[in-house]
């Protein structure tokens, strides 16, 4: 008997100490398989009397089944194991978040143009928009810019090759060529109704869109944004352009006591002229004057280079900085932000 029990507890041994399925198959092997220990046992009662047969019998099947039972607990805990090791390779952290697309959104400057946009086409303001690349007609002359005025000079403006000496090329210095590009098609249009005595359909637009000066600094970027307006009718004053740029900022800002100031200036392309200054009632810049456009009365040899007699034909226009505007609307305090294109600034706007 002891031998039997030393038998089932090597067998116990045998299948504990056994690492992989496989090992445990041939440590089976060795004990209950065809010519394992507990077959030879069976063997070797071969010359044993019919009871002592009975009694050994019995006993080696009770090794034999504790045996097995001492086995199938194995298996049966070897694969707990293989799938405990397999459920923790292949957990998934149902709490991690998603892997989405980036969603990309608008520049500060694009929601800011747009917005502008908005406001004016909710006034009738078409919008035009034209070449980069223009003529110094365009950008000076047709403006009432003098020959020998300091923009023109190479310190200011970008010149570029394609033109002739005299007719040179050169990057837009503000939008306004847009203006006069815009007014004289409008006009060409509506010739005939003009010259009938007639009249036109007013003219009112804004010409948003990219700039270039020989400028860089933390407050100029050589690249830059501006919106120009324009309105032309024969009847058009001052007073409307106050209206208009009143009601224009305060929609801008959300904010409808933000009080105008038009302090008196000076630009060739109009007289009189006027710098906006805005201020606001309240808020983080309260109480502080803020430069935000130029405006004035649109020369009359402005109005002539557009096609029309500037003694019938009278308006207003104005210039302003949508990227200056934007750093204002946000409390953003360096330009070059909007130009570095880092998304952890840009992101913040979506
Ligand atoms: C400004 C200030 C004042 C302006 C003038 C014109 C045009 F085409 F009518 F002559 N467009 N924009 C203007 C007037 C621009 O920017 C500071």
């Amino acid at each position: 008997m002891d031998e039997l029990n030393a038998l089932v507890d090597g067998a116990k041994q045998a299948f504990e100490g056994a690492g992989t399925p496989a090992d445990l198959e041939n440590a089976k092997a060795l004990y209950i398989g065809k010519s394992g220990r507990i077959t030879e046992l069976m063997k070797g009662m071969a010359a044993l009397s019919v009871d002592e047969k009975k009694t050994r019998g019995a006993a080696i099947n009770v090794a034999k089944q504790a045996i097995e039972a001492a086995l199938n607990a194995r298996r049966q805990a070897m694969a707990e194991a293989e799938l405990q090791s397999q459920l923790k390779a292949e957990a998934l952290d149902v709490s991690l978040p998603g892997r989405r697309r980036g969603a990309g959104g608008l520049h500060p400057v694009s929601l800011t143009l747009e917005r502008i946009e908005a406001i004016f086409g909710s006034m009738g303001f078409d919008v035009a928009e034209g070449p980069e690349i223009e003529t110094d007609w365009f950008n000076f002359t047709a403006l009432n810019t003098p020959e020998d005025h300091p923009a023109r000079s190479m310190h200011d403006t970008f010149y570029v090759e394609g033109g002739t000496e005299a007719a040179p090329h050169l990057l837009r210095t503000h939008t306004s060529p847009m203006q006069i590009r815009y007014a004289v098609q409008h006009v060409k249009k509506h010739r005939a109704a003009i010259d009938s005595g007639a009249g036109m359909p007013e003219i009112r637009v804004i010409a948003p869109g990219r700039t270039y000066r020989v400028d860089s600094d933390a407050t100029h970027s050589p690249m830059f944004h501006q919106c120009e307006g324009l309105w032309i009718g024969e009847n058009v004053s001052f007073k409307d352009l106050k209206v208009v740029f009143t009601d224009f900022c305060r929609t801008f800002f959300e904010s409808h006591d933000l009080v105008l100031r038009f302090r008196p200036s000076f630009f060739p392309f109009t007289e009189p002229s006027a710098e906006v200054d805005i201020q606001f009632q309240s808020g983080p810049l309260a109480g502080r004057w803020l430069e935000v456009a130029g405006s004035g009365q649109v020369h009359p040899n402005v109005v002539r280079n557009m096609g029309l007699d500037p003694e019938r034909y009278i308006g207003f226009a104005f210039g302003m900085g949508p990227d200056r505007l934007t750093m204002l609307r946000y409390g953003v305090n360096d330009l070059r932000l909007f130009f570095d294109g880092d998304v952890r600034f840009l992101s913040q706007f979506q």
